[in-house]
């Protein structure tokens, strides 16, 4: 691999796992790059250096004279393309670019891709398992968190796929400009990331760019923006629909049915399984294995795989998990609920399968969410909350005159107070509706404090 000291190469901004997937796909494809952090110590610095010691590096920030010489810029997910530095290139005419949009000209396997604000990695990984079921080689990736988590380019690297999953997030979107996936859905929107949009038009019109090129839209009928809107900037006028809906039945596509004195899910009018018989628990889970079941049809997947496999997964950890009961108390640990959306299914779905009341572990950094969305499920659910993080005083602001709250400076404390206020019956949730990261490494991280901290209870 040549080293790239001059300009009008490539240049790779953020050294994260983006980064460095797409450092190893220029550098297979012998294109000259150069790569640029804001970071001094970026997270793949050992191994980027370790594996392209020639390579020009420049950390601690971004250099507009770098910047401007590049002949396109390939921006990571986690940097804004308002970014000031970023937004002066773009004006002085520099291209910008993303891994996906890369990785879709690449690809040459049908692609699925997912977005929505929740949800999206359970039926990634649901739709990933439905393909490995019926003997697909598949390759599951893209905004997949953890160790699951596997860049898109770097797909490219495990050899031939005939599918490939990819679960993309609005930051991964915004710099996407032609996906032409196979198969696209949005699968719900709710609040999110108000910290980097200015407005939630702005949010939901990086999620729209998940529709141009695409050939088929699975569309969630309960949930009006998961329609691609009809904008010059969103290209999918001519495609193939097919749709599901709990709340909306249709003969065609998949909808919820009374059959045999028993909720079914039912595809194209027809009982195919017994919501019972699906394993992951939930009306939320049931529009996800709804959405999975018609993204899997669109690209072929036969319907016996797809339904054992409904029968078969189990759901992903830290998403509504029981950890354990004690004195009568259920712990449950959804620390994936990062956003008002999924905490208020949370406290749906536990509180209706709760005898008395739920205490609530919640906060962190709230990403500008207006919170008093929570109020209606906090008045019929909840009888205490337990606030942590960044921004619980912005949350005690909307929720107090509503609720009892109490505040906690670590996980370890949150746990025994939640234990101190809860009763035989009662169920202690943490769902904290806030991204992780004030206090945690990741939302698996705090995840994993909140299970230490209920062990040490016992
Ligand atoms: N950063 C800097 N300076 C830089 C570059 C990055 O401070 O120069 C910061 C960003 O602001 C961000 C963090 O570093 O806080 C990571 O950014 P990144 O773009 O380097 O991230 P990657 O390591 O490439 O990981 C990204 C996704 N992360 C984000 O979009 C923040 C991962 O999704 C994804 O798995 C990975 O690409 C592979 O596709 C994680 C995520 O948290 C799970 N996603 C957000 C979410 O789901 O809410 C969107
Ligand atoms: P994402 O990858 O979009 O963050 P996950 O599958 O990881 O989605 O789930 C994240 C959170 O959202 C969890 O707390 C989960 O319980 C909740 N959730 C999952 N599916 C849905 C849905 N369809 N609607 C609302 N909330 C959901």
């Amino acid at each position: 691999m040549k080293a790239a000291n001059g300009s009008g190469v490539k240049v790779i901004v953020g050294l994260g796992q983006t980064g460095l997937s797409c450092a190893r796909y220029f550098a297979a494809k012998d294109i000259q790059f150069r790569v640029m952090d804001s970071r001094f110590s970026p997270p793949a610095l050992a191994e980027f250096r370790a594996e392209f010691p020639l390579v020009e590096l420049e950390l601690g920030g971004f250099s507009i004279e770098s910047l401007l010489q590049a002949s396109e810029i390939v921006l990571s997910p986690g940097i804004s393309l308002k970014t000031p530095e970023i937004a002066q290139a773009i004006s002085s005419g520099v291209p910008v670019t993303g891994d996906i949009d890369i990785f879709s000209r690449e690809a040459k396997a049908p692609i699925a891709a997912i977005t929505g604000s929740n949800g999206k990695s359970t039926v990634v990984t649901l739709l990933g398992e439905m393909a490995v079921k019926a003997g697909r080689q598949v390759g599951v990736g893209g905004n997949l968190d953890g160790r699951a988590s596997t860049p898109a380019l770097d797909l490219l690297r495990a050899g031939e796929r005939d599918l490939y999953v990819l679960e993309l997030s609005s930051f991964q979107l915004e710099t996407t400009q032609q996906l032409n996936a196979d198969v696209v859905t949005i699968l719900n929107i709710s609040e999110d990331h108000l910290d980097r949009y200015a407005s939630m038009h702005d949010y939901m019109a990086a999620k729209q760019r998940i529709f141009n090129g695409c050939k088929h839209i699975v569309v969630n009928r309960d949930e009006p923006e998961s329609l691609p809107w009809s904008s010059p900037d969103v290209q999918a006028q001519s495609t193939h629909r097919s749709s599901y809906g709990i709340d909306h039945f249709s003969a065609e596509g998949a909808s919820v049915v009374s059959h045999a004195g028993q909720t079914w899910l039912a595809v194209d009018g027809q009982p195919v399984i017994a919501a019972s018989e699906i394993r992951i628990a939930g009306r939320h889970n049931l529009a996800n294995a709804m959405a999975a079941f018609m993204l899997g049809r669109a690209v072929g997947l036969p319907t016996d795989a797809m339904l054992d496999t409904l029968r078969e997964f189990p759901g992903l950890p830290h998403r509504c998990q029981l950890v354990r009961r004690y004195k009568g108390v259920d712990y449950y640990n959804d620390s994936k609920g990062t956003n008002v959306g999924a905490t208020l299914v949370a406290l749906e779905g536990i509180g209706e399968r709760t005898a008395g009341d739920i205490v609530l572990i919640a906060g962190g950094v709230g990403k500008e969410q207006d919170f008093s969305a929570l109020l209606p499920a906090l008045d019929r659910f909840v009888k205490r909350v337990v606030l942590i993080g960044k921004d619980a005083d912005k949350i005690a602001h909307v929720i107090e005159h509503r609720v009892d709250i109490m505040r906690a400076t670590s996980m370890e404390e949150a746990v025994k107070e939640a234990f101190l206020s809860a009763a035989v019956g009662d169920a202690v949730l943490l769902s904290p509706a806030c991204a992780s990261y004030d206090m945690f490494k990741d939302f698996a991280h705090r995840g994993r404090a909140f299970a230490a901290a209920v062990e040490a209870l016992v």
